[in-house]
């Protein structure tokens, strides 16, 4: 990576010095050392390409020996094994996963088909006792998170056993994973162990380095089609990328074509769920002049919170800012 951006900066200097103009250079040099094709953002994540973020290796479990238990502050204890799991009635959910580090447009977010149980239908098993608060996820990587019992028990978060129609791949979790839908990554616990109920906000790893314990995904829109610096020379072009707001739906996306100035709607597909990712297109009258253009995205969502424009890195609760993508338009005969 250094490397390349190094032999890229000398480029620089030759393509400059070949133009009388300095602002011609450095439109050739962006058009021809640092366009980037139109990103395909597949409704599915196929497995294979699923982002991964694991602190430690993945741990080597057998669904044979492997057991769930749900205890602390609950009336009946339980113990589940891999068959137990299975017997109990399955849900199917398409959620999208997102990482707390992931930067506007970045590729830390991938979306599945998820099948699994129902977290509220365990822990009603179980019992929750009255003044139980959290509910903490131990994995067998000795990683451990924790949810409220009201985000277990009302915002439909299951443990999944499946992805995409195959068996939870190792490095997703296997053979138990939590899914939160609405919250990032960090808190939807791979190789789960163990479930305990407890009387008090419990404050997992991220939350003792005073990342955020409620970990609530920001909305967010990101451009995948025109790639960065493409040249558009075609009377209309198709504006194209994904829109994403946790657990609330997407409401609307608009897009602007003059660097934020003005704003027109786009169109959005429908998705099958709340918590995923939805893609959205707007079909764009290319003005026929020699120019930059600088196209920005914006998405709100169904209950009415807009993509924050403010910039602001991961720490301690997850990026923002919008997506902004310069393209260049040529005029026509
Ligand atoms: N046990 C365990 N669970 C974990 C992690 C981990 O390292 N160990 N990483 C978390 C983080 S930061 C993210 S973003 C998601 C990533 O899930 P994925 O690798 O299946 O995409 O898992 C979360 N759950
Ligand atoms: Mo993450």
């Amino acid at each position: 990576m250094k490397r390349r951006s190094f032999i890229k900066a000398g480029e620089l200097g030759l393509s400059l010095a070949l133009f009388s103009r300095p602002a011609e250079g450095a439109t050739f040099f962006l058009k021809h050392y640092l366009s980037r094709p139109p990103k395909e953002t597949p409704f599915y994540t196929p497995n294979q390409d699923f982002y991964i973020v694991n602190y430690a290796r993945p741990p080597e479990l057998k669904a044979e020996g492997w057991s769930l238990r749900i205890a602390g502050n609950v009336k009946r204890p339980l113990e589940l094994s891999y068959t137990d799991i299975l017997a109990r009635p399955p849900i199917e959910r398409v959620v999208t996963l997102e990482c707390i580090d992931n930067e506007v447009s970045g590729d830390l977010i991938s979306n599945a088909l998820w099948k699994g149980v129902s977290l509220r239908r365990l822990l009603e098993e179980a019992g929750p006792g009255p003044t139980a608060q959290d509910v903490v996820m131990y994995a067998a990587d000795d990683y451990s998170e924790s949810i409220t019992l009201d985000r277990a028990m009302n915002y439909e978060a299951f443990l999944a056993y499946q992805m995409n129609g195959e068996t939870l791949p190792k490095v997703h979790g296997f053979p138990l994973r939590a899914v939160a839908p609405g919250l990032y990554g960090i808190k939807n616990v791979k190789w789960l162990s163990r479930i305990e109920l407890v009387d008090y906000d419990y404050k997992g790893y991220w939350q003792q380095r005073g990342w955020t314990d409620d970990g609530q995904i920001k909305v967010t829109s990101w451009i995948d089609a025109p790639g960065a610096y493409n040249t558009i020379n075609t009377n209309t072009y198709t504006i194209r990328g994904m829109a994403f707001s946790g657990g609330t739906g997407i409401g609307e996306v608009s897009v602007s074509t003059d660097g934020g100035r003005s704003w027109e709607k786009a169109e959005i597909e429908t998705v099958p769920s709340l918590s995923c990712w939805v893609p959205w297109r707007f079909e764009w009258r290319v003005p026929s002049l020699s120019q930059s253009v600088e196209i920005k995205a914006r998405a709100t969502d169904k209950i009415g919170r807009t993509q924050s424009p403010l910039l602001a890195g991961a720490f301690p609760d997850g990026t923002s800012g919008l997506h902004s993508v310069v393209a260049f338009t040529e005029s026509r005969p």
